[in-house]
């Protein structure tokens, strides 16, 4: 699996007739260009290294690309539908819109088998949303699919690991025993998500310049629940740290004003001037608690995984190997000093080229204390092992941040029926979708895969991690699947 990410910290504002657009990148997706002429709106995407394969893993990459819209008199976003019929959107070449049921964005990706970088595509959206002047920004996320198929669950060493079983249909369909299962797991009913069905997975944690998108989107008191400092603060505080740490640059630019007007956050993790080349916009975004991840998914109407889903998405349907890693081998070559080249840029990344590089085992004393940028271990030639992806192509799921996903631990955990978000968060700035453990108990919560301070055992894929923690930690990020 080739995956190279390059990061652009543009953000352009543009006027169009009586419209204004914000056009932003996350991670390496660039969405340019956009206009909006009665309920369509139009712009241009790009992003590198897309594929669309039907050799092993025999899978593509897409983008989810939804829409948020700004009453200009209220200045309140809101979560824009998007027709569920596949016609009334269009895609040049190489591209397709996928669309999904309940309209809250849409898949762009290739629609014929091919690989490379996706330049500039025109694509066309149609919005159903009501009469009124508006704002919009169209976001974009990397995502990669994740086929239905069986796959090995557990692998007979890491600590907690489930039993040696084999995940298929009939397990989802008929659910699966406690004794079954194994691992002190409680019993996973028929609507528990097991990864037998396909989905779509983020291809990358969750990036800082992503946080920062998110909270420039909320109100203040939305925003107040998702920072640690309040947004009243003066400008260029910290927005999760007191301070500059764990290389997370995500500050105030401008302060809010008492419950009534946000801030606007930035990146500046080399700081001084923000959003320059060398803020950190790619880093993967630390510090976030359970209520943070979820209240992020909800708003980009994705979902958490499971602890199941996980396995899946990171050992696919190759045999299980005791002790591995997310890139399916036991090979370890974990970055813990000194080995960091172009600190902070678009282009950070790792040396040396070996196999099972990740960010596991950080000491206190290195250079290098917190989060990298995520995609930092893939070139344009290296392979599955040499840059630590998983085996449908996500990047990262061993190590840099933890996973945060949805546990088997508890009756909390075994309720969630994959409820997918709805774009829309409550006025305090929580989730609210019906089976998600809650953000403030984060019952039914758990931790996959390591995080940068962790020893190299806690990023084995098949270790868990099933204690419920719902305070913000310096190596909790996250992502999400849909
Ligand atoms: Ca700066
Ligand atoms: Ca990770
Ligand atoms: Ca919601």
């Amino acid at each position: 699996m080739k995956t190279r990410t390059l990061f652009f910290s543009f953000l352009l504002t543009g006027l169009l007739s009586i419209f204004a657009v914000t056009e932003s990148a996350a991670n390496n997706v660039q969405i340019t260009g956009t206009s909006v002429s009665g309920s369509n709106i139009t712009f241009n995407i790009a992003w590198d290294n897309s594929w669309n394969a039907n050799v092993a893993p025999a899978n593509w990459d897409a983008v989810w690309v939804f829409v948020k819209f700004q009453d200009c008199n209220t200045r309140l976003w809101a979560h824009a539908n998007l027709s569920t019929v596949a016609g009334d959107h269009s895609a040049a070449s190489p591209l397709m819109v996928e669309t999904v049921t309940d309209g809250k964005g849409v898949f762009i990706r290739r629609s014929a088998l091919g690989g490379g970088n996706v330049g500039n595509t025109q694509i066309t959206l149609k919005m159903n949303i009501g009469a009124g002047t508006f704002n919009y920004k169209v976001f974009g996320i990397e995502m990669v699919n994740v086929p239905q198929a069986a796959f090995e669950l557990g692998d007979g060493v890491s600590s907690g690991t489930f039993n040696s079983i084999t995940i298929n249909a009939a397990s989802q369909s008929t659910g699966l025993t406690s004794s079954v299962l194994g691992g002190g797991a409680v019993a996973a009913p028929a609507t528990f998500p097991m990864g037998y069905n396909s989905f779509y997975c983020m291809k990358y944690e969750i990036s800082q310049l992503q946080y920062v998108e998110f909270l420039n989107a909320l109100t203040y008191d939305q925003q107040k629940a998702h920072t640690f400092n309040d947004p009243i603060s003066a400008a260029g505080t910290y927005a999760m740290y007191n301070g500059f740490g764990y290389r997370n640059g995500v500050r105030i630019q401008t302060p809010g004003n008492n419950a009534a007007i946000p801030a606007i956050y930035a990146c500046d993790a080399t700081a001084g001037v923000e959003g320059n080349s060398d803020d950190g916009q790619g880093i993967a975004m630390n510090g976030l608690n359970w209520g943070d991840l979820i209240a992020y998914l909800d708003w980009a109407a994705l979902r958490p995984m499971t602890e199941l889903e996980y396995e899946k998405v990171s050992r696919g349907t190759m045999p299980r190997v005791a002790g591995e890693y997310a890139w399916g081998s036991i090979d370890l070559a974990n970055v813990a000093s000194n080995a960091l080249t172009n600190q902070y840029l678009e282009n950070e990344y790792m040396t040396p080229a070996a196999n099972g590089r990740c960010t596991l085992g950080v000491g206190t004393t290195s250079s290098i204390y917190g989060s990298v940028r995520v995609g930092a271990f893939a070139t344009g030639t290296s392979g599955r092992a040499s840059s630590g992806a998983a085996y449908y192509g996500a990047m990262e799921m061993t190590g840099n941040v933890w996973e945060r996903v949805v546990c088997l631990s508890s009756a909390a955990g075994s309720a969630f029926n994959g409820t997918l978000g709805d774009g829309t968060i409550t006025a305090n700035g929580d989730a609210n979708q019906n089976t998600w453990p809650t953000a403030a108990a984060a019952t039914g919560s758990g931790q996959r895969g390591g995080g940068w301070i962790d020893g190299v055992a806690a990023g084995r894929l098949s270790q868990r991690n099933t204690g419920v923690d719902a305070a913000r930690y310096p190596t909790y990020g996250g992502r999400g699947v849909r």
